[in-house]
């Protein structure tokens, strides 16, 4: 075994067992770098939802270049060309591509970094045509060879095709679940050859690293789960909870002011009575998401019970609190939910407190905004009151 052989799969050890998606990727840059010493390297990463290939990290290349230089999944660059087959491209042919030009590639090779999801067109389509030149196989789709039996029309050619398959789900546009993104390494300035045993290497390592940056995406997402409400996306009561902690011992040590606010949705009961419980589901995550957008991102806003929300001010002072608080129930008051035909109206009753300067338990911060919040529903209800 080689040193360098080592070096990967050492350095590969590394990558699997990191969980942070940034670190993952800068140390297969890394890995990259060391073992192949490549004039350029850069990190392509495919947005879902902007349906964009977003540069992310060079090496080489201008970092100002590459970092945040989008590429529509749906343009016809040869960028695309891995994701959408899952074969790496060496030396590409140069047909004009904008994005090629502006990187002033020249020899080079494209690596998808893909990860274990994608799932056969044959097997996704229910497909008997075994003599298919696409059955068999994991990342041929129908539309990329001639030959192929799904679309009506025979023999056609593979431009026809991809005309005629552009509706299917499983076209390349709407199929890069399995797909990460890409990496283009470049010898173009040296001239030193990009060999094909260095292109299947890489292809192997970043197949591993695909699959790697799909498990940190798992992790993150169940964790994310574990400290939200699932009706409402809020934090839940116990993260909540923890960060009170956290955020009263912080606000005490450096002088902070700290704020809650507890708000209960007025006789919700006769919501679910009059509408039914589904539309109660509704109109709480309405109200969650008044709630949500009205904080700051640095805010902890939370399902604090059944029709009560709490949220964490941080660094921020009784009377800015109370504005908020009246921010949201007047927005909440004065425009109804929309049900069907219906505008359901519902109003809120605030609890506002703050951590005052010679305060040192968060019991008092809870008790002082729940105590106002029942003086609130007392004196009538819709209003904010503080304590
Ligand atoms: P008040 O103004 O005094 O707060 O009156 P209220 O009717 O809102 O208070 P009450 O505590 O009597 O009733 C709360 C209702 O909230 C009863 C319960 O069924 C409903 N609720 C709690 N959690 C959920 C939920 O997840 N979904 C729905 N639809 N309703 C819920
Ligand atoms: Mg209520
Ligand atoms: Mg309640």
């Amino acid at each position: 075994m080689e040193s360098s052989d080592i070096t990967i799969i050492e350095m590969l050890g590394c990558i699997y067992e990191d969980l942070d998606i940034d670190m993952i990727e800068e140390r297969f840059v890394e890995l990259v770098n060391q073992v192949f010493a490549f004039d350029r390297v850069a990190l392509f990463f495919v947005k879902h939802k902007k349906e964009v290939l977003h540069g992310k990290l060079a090496k080489g290349f201008d970092p100002g270049l590459i970092q945040g230089m989008e590429i529509p999944i749906h343009s016809k660059s040869v960028l695309m060309s891995p994701l959408i087959t899952g074969i790496p491209m060496h030396n590409p042919l140069k047909n004009k591509d904008p994005y090629v030009d502006l990187l002033q590639l020249d020899n080079f090779a494209l690596i998808p970094i893909v990860n274990k999801k994608r799932t056969s067109c044959w097997k996704l389509k229910n497909c008997g045509a075994t003599d298919c030149p696409a059955y068999g196989k994991k990342w041929l789709r129908c539309w990329l060879v001639a030959g192929t039996k799904c679309s009506p029309g025979g023999e056609l050619t593979v431009e026809e095709k991809t005309e005629q398959c552009s509706n299917c789900p499983i076209f390349a546009a709407h199929d890069f679940q399995a797909t990460e993104g890409v990496m283009i390494i470049d010898n173009s300035l040296s001239g030193k050859p990009i060999t094909d045993d260095m292109v299947t290497l890489l292809s192997i390592i970043a197949h591993s690293v695909g699959n790697a940056i799909n498990n940190s995406k798992h992790y993150t997402r169940t964790l994310d789960l574990a400290i939200r409400d699932s009706l409402t996306g809020l934090h839940n009561r116990r993260y909540f909870d923890e960060r009170l902690l956290d955020e009263v011992e912080r606000a005490r040590r450096y002088g902070e002011r700290l704020s809650l606010i507890i708000c209960d949705i007025d006789h919700f009961k006769k919501v679910n009575d009059t509408y039914g419980h589904p539309v109660g589901d509704s109109v709480l995550c309405w109200v969650a998401n008044i709630l949500g957008n009205a904080l700051r991102k640095s805010d902890v806003v939370s399902r604090y019970g059944g029709e009560e929300f709490a949220a964490l001010l941080i660094d921020t002072d009784m009377d800015l609190s109370i504005q908020i608080a009246e921010k949201v129930r007047s927005i909440i008051a004065e425009h109804p939910f929309r049900h069907v035909n219906r505008d359901i109206r519902v109003t809120l009753s605030f609890g506002v407190s703050s951590l005052a300067s010679d305060s040192v338990s968060f019991e008092g911060l809870i008790s002082r905004a729940d105590m106002a919040l029942y003086s609130a529903k007392a004196q009538g209800r819709n209003r904010v009151s503080s304590g």
